[in-house]
Parts: structure tokens; sequence; C-alpha cells
């Protein structure tokens, strides 16, 4: 694992920009469970069966509930020493930037304890799928932090925009609707303009996402991984480290 590690330092160390993509095996050990792991379930409901537009408008109770349930569980997650020490890394290397499929807003969190209130490199944290901690209304498109607590006891006890009154939905990414463009073009960018891609806690399934590391790749960069198992990212490759980021990722940047 050393000479693995000495690599990916070494490829790092000489690179003049980096762009990071992290899944939800970042947080895994802030107790966040991943999508595809086996606590991925709820109430044995899969969540590509659930974040999708038309499991919204099919059943919106059923949505909100599980939404409600994430932002109250996340809620009690701290970030952990892999989310700090990708904050510190940020915060030392301001031309890395962060891309992120995770929507449990952790990497921000730790931006902040890091960097104080500034919160300078959290736009350097690109969140593409969204934000569970925010809602957005269906009609007028209205951001606002959401609440914790949604009234989720019939239709009409779902939340609504104080604008306009149209329902609120949270402000993530559902299988089938696009990407913001602006996000994810910055995140292309990010990704073709580095000489290293470090891909921490992903399975690489979820597209476009996924093709971060292959833009670095295909512009003449190279990939480190950090996973305890093998994905479809790990043939892409220069080195793939096999373990928890909690542990791994701290001890690759600041070891
Ligand atoms: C789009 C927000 C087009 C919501 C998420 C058929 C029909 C429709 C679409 C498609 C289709 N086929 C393909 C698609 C495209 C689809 C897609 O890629 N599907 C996949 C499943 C095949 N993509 C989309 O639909 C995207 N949109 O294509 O739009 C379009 C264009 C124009 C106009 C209209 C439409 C939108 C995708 C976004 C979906 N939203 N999240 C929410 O969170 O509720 S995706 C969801 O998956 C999360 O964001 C999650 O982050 C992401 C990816 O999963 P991972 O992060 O990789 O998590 P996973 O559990 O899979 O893996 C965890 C990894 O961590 C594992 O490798 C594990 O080994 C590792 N790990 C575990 N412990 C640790 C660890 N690593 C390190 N340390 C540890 N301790
Ligand atoms: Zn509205």
């Amino acid at each position: 694992m050393t000479d693995g590690v000495d690599r990916a330092r070494d490829l790092l160390a000489r690179a003049r920009r980096v762009v990071v993509l992290t899944g939800a095996g970042v947080s895994a050990e802030s107790g966040v469970p991943t999508f595809r792991g086996s606590q991925g379930l709820w109430r044995s409901h899969r969540p590509e069966d659930l974040a999708t537009p038309e499991a919204f408008a099919r059943d919106p109770l059923l949505v909100w509930e599980w939404y409600a349930w994430r932002r109250s569980f996340i809620a009690r997650c701290e970030p952990n020493p892999a989310h700090t020490a990708l904050a510190r890394y940020l915060a030392d290397h301001p031309t890395a930037t962060l891309v992120t499929q995770n929507v449990d807003g952790l990497h921000q969190r730790a931006a902040r304890a890091v960097r104080g209130a500034d919160t300078g490199d959290a736009d350097r944290v690109l969140e593409v799928h969204g934000a569970i901690h925010r809602d957005r209304c269906s009609s007028c498109g209205l951001r606002a932090v959401g609440a914790e607590a949604i009234d989720t006891s019939t239709p009409q006890t779902l939340p609504r925009c104080a604008s306009c009154g149209g329902a609120l939905r949270p402000d993530v990414v559902w299988f089938g609707e696009a990407l913001d463009e602006a996000v994810i073009g910055a995140a292309f960018r990010a990704a073709r303009e580095a000489e290293v891609c470090l891909v921490v806690g992903t399975s690489g399934v979820v597209y476009p996402a996924a093709s971060v590391p292959e833009i670095t790749r295909a512009s003449g960069g190279s990939v480190v991984e950090v996973n305890p198992e093998e994905t479809p990212l790990t043939r892409y490759a220069a080195v793939s480290l096999r373990g928890p980021a909690g542990s791994l990722v701290p001890h690759l940047l600041h070891g």
C-alpha cells in the first residue's frame, strides 16, 4: 500500500491543478448510508425508485417522508476526517476543485470548520446533484433552506412556496433530470484542466458525474482512486488505493 500512496502523493505533488470527485463513500464513516451499499435501502425502497420526478408525482407523501428522514438523519452526522482533510487540501490549493455527488452538505460543513466563517472554499465545492437541506419550488424555482420537520400527514400539509404557493421539493437532482448546466459545466472544465483526478468513495455508475475522471484521463491526466472495493473507474486509475476514505485520505493528503 505504501508504494501506491507514495506514487499517488508524487502525482498530486507534481499536479498544477487537481479535481476531486466524491460519492457517498466519503460520508460512509460519518454514518450516512451509501446508495448501493447494504444499508442503502429505506423501508425496502431503492433510492433509484424514490429519487425520481415520477415517484414524486405519484406519491409526494412517501418521497417527502424519505427526504425528511434523510434530512434529520444527516443533521445528526458530522464531517469525518476525509471531509476535513479534503477541506484543508482545498484551503491549501486554490487551484483545486471538489466535485461532489453527495447532497449531505458535509463537505461545506468541513470547509467552514477549516476556514472559519469564510465560505470562500465552499464555492469551490460543486454539488452536482444539489443539496438535501434546501427546498426548491416546483413552479417558480425559488430556493430556500428546507425545514427539517415536514408534515407528511396529507397532501395539503406538504410544504408550499412562500412566494407563489407552488409545491416545494427537495433541491436535489433526481434520476432522469438534467443537472444544473453551470455546475456540471464547471465540473467538466475543472476535469479538463486537471493533471490529477482524485476519486473518493464512488461506485462510478451515475452519469454524467462519473465522466469527471474520464475527462481528466482523456485530456492526458491521471486518476487516483480511494475505495475499499474495485469500481468501473479502477481500470482508468494510475493508482487505486484499497481502503476507507476516513483514514486513507488524511494519510494521502497530509500523512
Ligand atoms: C441525467 C441526488 C439526462 C438525489 C442522485 C435510464 C433512465 C433515466 C436515466 C438514465 C438511465 N440510464 C442511465 C441514466 C442516467 C442516470 C444514471 O446514470 N443512472 C445510473 C443509475 C445508471 N443519470 C441521471 O438520471 C442523471 N441525469 O442523465 O439526465 C437528461 C439530460 C437532459 C434533460 C433531461 C435529462 C441524474 C443523476 C443524479 C441522480 N441523483 N442523487 C438524492 O440523493 O436523493 S445520484 C445518487 O447516486 C447520489 O448522488 C450518489 O452520490 C450517486 C452516486 O452513487 P455513489 O455516490 O457512487 O454511491 P454508491 O452507494 O453507489 O457507492 C458508494 C461507494 O463508496 C462504493 O464504491 C463503496 O465501495 C464506497 N465506499 C463505501 N464505504 C467507503 C467507501 N469509499 C471510501 N470510504 C468508505 N468508508
Ligand atoms: Zn414558487
